[in-house]
C-alpha cells in the first residue's frame, strides 16, 4: 500500500511538473519569441489564445479530472470534492471561453475569416461538448435531485466523455501550435528549424506528456477514491 502510494505521488508530481513547465513554455513563447500579451485587437491579443488554452483547457481541466484520486483528500467529504472537481472545470471553461474570444476578436480586427480550419472546428466542438458535460455533470451529480439510478447509469458516459474531451483538447492544441508555426515563421521558415520552431515543438511534446500522465492516473482502478454513499 505504501509502495502504491509512492507510485501515485510520483505520477501526480510528474504530471504537475509537465503541466507547469508547459505553462512556462507557452508564456516564454508569447513573451520572448512573439509580441507579448495585451487586449488591443492585435497579435498580442491573439497570444492570450494559446496561453489561456494551456493554462485553462489543458492544465486546469487535467487537474480537475484527477482531483478525486488525491489520497490526502479522501478524508474530505464527497460533496467538498465534487465542488473542487466542478469548480476547477468551471474555471477551465471560463479561461477557454476567454481564449476563444481573444482569437475571434483578433481575427475580426485583422479581417481574417473565422472557423475555416480543422483546428477551429475541433476546438469549438470540444468547447461545446465541454459546456454540455459541465451542465449535465452539475445537473446529475452536484445538485441533489437526480435519482441514484440515473447517476449510476450516466457515470460511465460522464467518465468516458471527460477523458475524450480532454484528449481532443490536447490534439486540437497540437494542431494549433503547428498552424501558428507555419503561419508566423517567415525568414527563417518553419522548415528551416529556427529556435522558436524547436521550442514550440518541445511545448507540444510537453502537452502530450502531461495528457499521457493524466490519462494514466485517471484509468488506474486501484487509485480511485474509496467508494461511499453518493452526496
Ligand atoms: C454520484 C456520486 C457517485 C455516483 C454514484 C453513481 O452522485 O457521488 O459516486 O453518483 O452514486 O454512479
Amino acid at each position: 500500500a505504501i509502495e502504491d502510494y509512492k507510485q501515485f505521488v510520483f505520477a501526480f508530481l510528474a504530471a504537475v511538473s509537465f503541466g507547469l513547465i508547459s505553462i512556462i513554455f507557452v508564456l516564454t513563447w508569447v513573451l520572448h519569441y512573439r509580441e507579448g500579451l495585451a487586449w488591443d485587437g492585435g497579435a498580442a491579443e491573439f497570444n492570450w489564445h494559446p496561453v489561456l488554452i494551456v493554462v485553462g483547457f489543458v492544465f486546469l481541466q487535467g487537474i480537475a479530472i484527477i482531483v478525486y484520486r488525491l489520497p490526502w483528500t479522501w478524508k474530505c467529504s464527497k460533496l467538498i470534492m465534487k465542488f473542487a472537481h466542478a469548480g476547477l472545470h468551471l474555471l477551465a471553461f471560463i479561461l477557454a471561453v476567454i481564449a476563444f474570444v481573444a482569437v475571434f476578436d483578433f481575427h475580426n480586427a485583422a479581417k481574417i475569416p473565422n472557423m475555416y480550419s480543422l483546428h477551429s472546428w475541433l476546438g469549438l466542438s470540444a468547447l461545446l461538448l465541454y459546456s454540455l458535460q459541465l451542465v449535465l455533470g452539475i445537473g446529475l451529480y452536484l445538485i441533489p435531485v437526480a435519482p441514484v439510478q440515473w447517476r449510476a447509469a450516466f457515470m460511465p458516459l460522464h467518465v468516458y466523455s471527460g477523458l475524450f474531451i480532454f484528449t481532443a483538447v490536447i490534439a486540437t492544441a497540437l494542431m494549433g501550435l503547428t498552424e501558428k508555426l507555419i503561419f508566423a515563421l517567415n525568414n527563417p521558415k518553419y522548415k528551416d528549424s529556427p529556435p522558436e520552431a524547436t521550442f514550440v515543438n518541445v511545448l507540444g511534446l510537453l502537452l502530450v506528456a502531461f495528457g499521457a500522465l493524466i490519462l494514466w492516473i485517471a484509468t488506474r482502478p486501484h487509485w480511485k477514491r474509496p467508494s461511499e454513499q453518493a452526496l
